[in-house]
C-alpha cells in the first residue's frame, strides 16, 4: 500500500509490520486523527527498570544510550540510542572524515545527501534536529566510523529491535502507550498541537518516552533499520502513521528530507 506525503506529493510504501492487509493510511499534514485526552504513559512491569548505559562520549555532543533487554524476537539485551542523531553528531562524522555521501569508494556522492548544509555546516538552528537528508549508506557509514573510533559495534538497529524497543512486551500501540495523544510526538500536525511544521529537537516530547526512556520512536522522521526498513514515521504524516507497527520502504539510496536513523550498540 502506499502512503503519500503531502509536503512532498512523493509515494512511500507503509505497510502494517503484523499482516494486516489493505488497510489505508490518512496521510495528509494537518489530518488530526483520532484525537483524545492524554494519558499517562504505563510503566511495562515486564521491563527492566530504565538502566545507565555509558554515553558514547567519542563524538560531541555524545550519544546517550539505553538498555534494552532481550525478548521474543530479540535474543540479546542491546543498547539504542536515546534520541535520533542529531545534524551536530553527524556533523563531527563529516568534519573528521571528510565523507562526501559517496556510497561506496568508487561512486559519485548522492545528489541530496545533506543539501540542507552549507560547506560542510548545518544551518545553527537545526543543531539538535535528527539529521536528514541521509540514506541507508549515510547512516551506515556514521555507525561503521563510529565502531571504528570507539571498538564498540555499533550499528543501526535491527527492524525486531527497534520495534521491540518501541513496543515493549505489553505490544504498545504507540511508545508511550496505547492511546493516541497529538501532543505526545512531532506528527502531521503543522505545529498548531505539536508545535512543529517539519523536524523538531530531539527530546522535544519527554512524555512521549518509551518506559525505558527512548525518545522520539514516533513521528520526527522515519529512522533507518539495519534491515534497510523505515521505522516510527515522519513529520508529515498522520496518527495511524507513527503508530509503532508501521514500516516504511524506501530505495536504500534515497536520502529524504524525512530520513535519519538512531544508533544501537551491542552489549559487551
Ligand atoms: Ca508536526
Amino acid at each position: 500500500m502506499m502512503a503519500v506525503c503531502s509536503s512532498c506529493g512523493g509515494g512511500l510504501a507503509v505497510a502494517r509490520s503484523i499482516g494486516v492487509v489493505g488497510l489505508i493510511a490518512a496521510v495528509s499534514v494537518g489530518c488530526a486523527g483520532r484525537r483524545e485526552e492524554p494519558q499517562p504513559a504505563r510503566p511495562d512491569p515486564a521491563r527492566p527498570h530504565p538502566a545507565a548505559a555509558s554515553p558514547i562520549t567519542a563524538i560531541s555532543p555524545p550519544i546517550e544510550l539505553v538498555l534494552i533487554s532481550a525478548g521474543p524476537d530479540v535474543r540479546r539485551a542491546f543498547y539504542i540510542g536515546k534520541f535520533e542523531i542529531t545534524n551536530a553528531q553527524y556533523a563531527a562524522f563529516v568534519r573528521e572524515t571528510g565523507y562526501d555521501g559517496s556510497d561506496h569508494p568508487s561512486s559519485k556522492p548522492t545528489e541530496q545527501f545533506l543539501d540542507y548544509w552549507t560547506d560542510g555546516r548545518y544551518p545553527p538552528d537545526l543543531r539538535d534536529h535528527p539529521v536528514t537528508r541521509i540514506n541507508w549508506h549515510h547512516a551506515k557509514a556514521f555507525c561503521d566510523w563510529l565502531s571504528r573510533k570507539t571498538g564498540r559495534v555499533v550499528r543501526l538497529p535491527t527492524d525486531a529491535e527497534w520495534e521491540w524497543a518501541a513496543r515493549g512486551r505489553a505490544g504498545r500501540v504507540y511508545p508511550w502507550g496505547d492511546e493516541w495523544d497529538p501532543r505526545r510526538c512531532n506528527w502531521g500536525d503543522p505545529g498548531e498541537i505539536d508545535g512543529y511544521a517539519e523536524t523538531a529537537p530531539v527530546g522535544s516530547y519527554p512524555a512521549g518516552a518509551t518506559p525505558e526512556g527512548v525518545h522520539d520512536l514516533a513521528g520526527n522522521i522515519w529512522e533507518w533499520s539495519a534491515s534497510k526498513v523505515l521505522r516510527g514515521g515522519p513529520w508529515c504524516l498522520d496518527a495511524e502513521s507513527v503508530r509503532c507497527e508501521w514500516k516504511g520502504r524506501e530505495d536504500p539510496q534515497r536520502a529524504d528530507d524525512k530520513f535519519g536513523f538512531r544508533v544501537a550498540v551491542e552489549v559487551d
